[in-house]
């Protein structure tokens, strides 16, 4: 208020908003300005915005550019991930579905519909993640015609961003890839005192994905089974939320009841309330671990939202629903997450990749929000990138 009147409204987040924004640094986004309108040659005479170059250089217009993440910097070299607190990877694979491909342009997806995404701010979280990290793009994982094959590419992967102290975020690529995303990370998870430390799961999918194998394969119906195996990624500290419908089959249950996972249907969710449901959740797979991994299924959103991807089903998470849930398990800290199962030839309107880039960016905001982000972990230049060999 610019008056001394009292203000008879009523206090809103809102309105604590608008005041938190003034509070918010802009050095960065200046500066980056700055150097793309050096980069981009001044604009013409008859432009009166001098912030205007003759070639786009920055966010704007977001119609215009090429489409990192984010419209990030690509990091060509990887060995230099370690100057970045985030770091995007995709891995488009889909040779793990087992009804609908399409999930191996999941990155593109993504990347494409980033670009409405690079004001890099949350109104209601009052977080502006330009100015509070330093992110990049990776590029993709060489994945190949081969299911084994690429898991352990996909693992070498994980476990270079990890170990390089930036936090990985995995833009999928079917589900299959939780396998060998956990399995490139479990290796490197420490301790406070640097000695080796167990790793907490929580999943949100409609789908247990507990199969041992399915088709002979360890397709996308899979990876928990798998993931559950290495020795200091158990069972007990895997939390399924979400899970349910007419899309489980039987097999799959066994799995999860034979290794004694935590699971929460929307029902359970619903009757909890999505704060105690967050609570639980962030209990179990913390309990005795020194990090947890988030693995977002895009499907377990209600199918009316996110057309993009192999198996919609009805009955899942509305999107506010769901973005409250990852900001509330994010608020713990976080290891490392995936967004899977984005199949953009499905989409309409791109509303599944923005769905997807959404639920990423609260992930990281809520990072921000309390502290967890930027990380302090120092890199490990010289990491074993094969220590998940025999895991
Ligand atoms: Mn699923």
């Amino acid at each position: 208020m610019t008056d001394s009147t009292p203000d008879f409204r009523p206090p809103s987040q809102g309105l604590d908003a608008v005041a938190r924004e003034a509070s918010l640094p802009t050095g960065k986004r200046e500066a980056a300005d700055a150097r793309a309108l050096e980069m981009g040659l001044p604009g013409a005479e008859s432009i009166t915005d001098p912030n205007i170059g003759t070639f786009s250089r920055g966010p704007l217009p977001l119609y215009a550019g090429i489409p990192t993440m984010l419209k990030l910097p690509y990091v060509e070299d990887v060995r230099q991930a370690h100057q970045h607190d985030v770091s995007f990877m995709g891995v488009p694979f889909d040779i793990g579905t087992t009804f609908r491909p399409g999930t191996r342009f999941g990155p593109q997806g993504m990347r494409r519909a980033s670009v409405q995404y690079t004001s890099f701010y949350s109104f209601e979280m009052g977080v502006d993640l330009f100015e509070s990290l330093n992110m990049c793009d990776l590029g993709d994982v060489f994945t190949i015609g081969n299911i084994e094959k690429s898991f352990d590419q996909i693992s070498r992967a994980v476990g270079h961003a990890y170990t390089q102290g930036t936090f990985p975020v995995i833009m999928g690529g079917d589900h299959s890839i939780g396998y060998p995303c956990v399995r490139g990370l479990a290796p490197h998870i420490r301790k406070p005192d640097g000695s080796p430390g167990k790793l907490g799961i929580i999943h949100i999918d409609r789908h247990l994905d507990t199969l041992e194998k399915d088709m002979d394969e360890r397709m996308h119906t899979c990876p928990w089974f798998h993931a559950t195996n290495i020795p200091n990624a158990p069972s007990t500290n895997l939390v399924q939320m979400g899970i349910g419908g007419w899309q489980t089959s039987r097999e799959w249950v066994k799995g999860a009841r034979d290794k004694g996972t935590y699971v929460l249907t929307m029902d359970d969710i619903e009757t909890m309330g999505i704060e105690k449901a967050a609570e639980v959740a962030l209990d179990i797979a913390w309990k005795d671990a020194d990090a947890v991994y988030l693995s977002f299924d895009i499907d377990s959103v209600e199918a009316g939202h996110v057309p993009g991807t192999g198996w919609p089903q009805p009955g899942g998470f509305q999107p506010r629903e769901v973005l409250k849930l990852l900001r509330l398990i994010a608020s713990r800290g976080l290891a490392a997450m995936e967004c899977v199962e984005v199949a953009p030839c499905y989409d309409i309107a791109d509303v599944t990749s923005i769905m997807a880039v959404h639920a990423t960016m609260e992930v990281l905001g809520s990072l921000v929000d309390h502290g967890h982000l930027p990380d302090k972990r120092a890199p490990i230049l010289d990491a074993d990138l094969n220590a998940w060999k025999g895991t």
